[in-house]
């Protein structure tokens, strides 16, 4: 994207198309800058890469150089779906819970929103985020809902009930290999998690981001929201909840995402497929800027919402020094940092930051995650980011 700054925010800056041309570099490789503040250019961003995100587009990713604060404005808030965005009349929707619960429940938009209603601050990556992205397949907001688990209160789940599943409005062709092959279903788009999780106080039924009703992009009117957990668990038009007493295998919980993932099981090395489901420990650096007579690293870390037991940033070949976690942090939401860069010298520089959790999950290097994984979802390797010192 050519990151939009009016004539004024460049001039404040101290920044303008003259000082990009002298250091020999397109408007597009700027970050974001606050008054008094000049934008340091990142020197990794490929030359083809096409910033320009059109708000109407069904996928979009988000620019994070342009990252500022908790929550991600939804028209910017990245989008990504597998079988289009499906048009849903709010007065005719009904939220369907079906299965092994004593009571089937449809329930209105109105009825829902009429709920016991909480608001918590989530923010998630799609699993398939990476550094050819520029990691922008993630995003952070503030849901509005009503909990999951006193609507499966209210229908009563049965004892047999251990699978909760979620479909979405939106559905399309499916293709199911087996055994050399291919049958071709339509189905909803679905996922399932286990009645533990499924009960717990975290996961909501989600009617509104920001303060705002959700929009198409987000899954209008109503999604499942599961803090703590990859962008494919948050389920989108959600328009029914059904428990079963089986495990649900369909196309995206079983064989679209998954991880081939390796393990140390008594000495031995054990590959073992995995579904996708908690967000591993992951930062990355959004922004650089100089600030009077220092630099500042801004960066984002996000993970499973255990506590984190520290972002550290590394320059060139220095050591690991801890940064500074925002005061705005929540434990869902996205971790804000800065790292303040004192004695910076002109030319290029390696940056990169590592995010460790409190339970001893560590962001690992590129070479490290390769080593033990086959697939390329779940893909929380360090991210060294270059950037040009003038
Ligand atoms: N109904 C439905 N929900 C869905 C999907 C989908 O294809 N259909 N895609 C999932 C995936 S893979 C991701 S990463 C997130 C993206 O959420 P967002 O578009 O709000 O960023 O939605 C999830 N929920
Ligand atoms: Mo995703």
């Amino acid at each position: 994207m050519t990151i939009k700054m009016t004539r004024r925010e460049m001039l404040q800056a101290g920044l303008t198309a003259a000082t990009l041309a002298t250091l020999g570099l397109p408007e597009s490789m700027m970050p974001a800058v606050l008054q008094g503040e000049t934008a340091v250019p990142f020197t990794d961003i490929p030359a083809n890469m096409n910033f320009t995100v059109d708000p109407n587009a069904p996928n979009r990713f988000l620019d994070i150089r342009t990252i500022d604060g908790p929550y991600t404005p939804k028209e910017k808030f990245f989008a990504t779906q597998h079988h289009g965005q499906p048009e849903v009349d709010p007065a005719t929707f009904r939220l369907k819970v079906d299965g092994t619960v004593n009571k089937t429940l449809e329930l209105t938009m109105d009825e829902i929103r009429k709920r016991p209603s909480v608001q918590v601050p989530v923010g998630f990556e799609c699993s398939g985020n990476s550094r050819g992205r520029l990691q922008g397949l993630a995003s952070a907001g503030l849901w509005t809902g009503t909990r999951l688990k006193d609507l499966l209160n209210a229908a009563g789940v049965k004892s047999e009930g251990k699978e909760v599943v979620f479909f979405g409005v939106d559905h399309g062709e499916i293709d199911v290999p087996f055994r050399g092959q291919t049958y071709k279903v339509d189905q909803h788009f679905g996922r399932s998690i286990t009645i533990e999780n499924a009960m717990k106080p975290e996961p909501i039924l989600a009617y509104a981001m920001n303060g705002d009703p959700l929009t198409k992009h987000q899954g209008f009117p109503l999604r499942l929201i599961m803090p703590g957990w990859y962008g494919v668990a948050n389920v989108k038009w959600l328009t029914q909840i059904h428990v079963q007493e089986t495990r649900f295998v369909g196309h995206y919980q079983a064989r679209w995402y998954l991880t081939l993932r390796s393990e140390m099981v008594g000495g031995q090395e054990v590959w073992k497929e995995t579904e996708i489901s908690r967000m591993r420990p992951k930062s990355v650096i959004s922004r650089v800027v100089k600030s009077g007579n220092h630099h500042v690293v801004h960066g984002f870390a996000l993970n499973d919402g255990s506590p984190l037991k520290s972002v550290e940033v590394k320059i060139d070949e220095g050591s690991w020094a801890p940064a500074t976690m925002d005061k705005s942090n929540t434990q869902f939401g996205w971790k804000l940092f800065t790292y303040v860069w004192e004695g910076a010298t002109p030319g290029e520089h390696t940056l990169v930051s590592k995010a460790t959790n409190a339970n001893g999950a560590v962001q690992p290097t590129q070479a490290e995650l390769t080593a033990t994984k086959k697939t390329f979802l779940e893909d929380n390797s360090q991210f060294p980011r270059k950037v040009m010192i003038s």
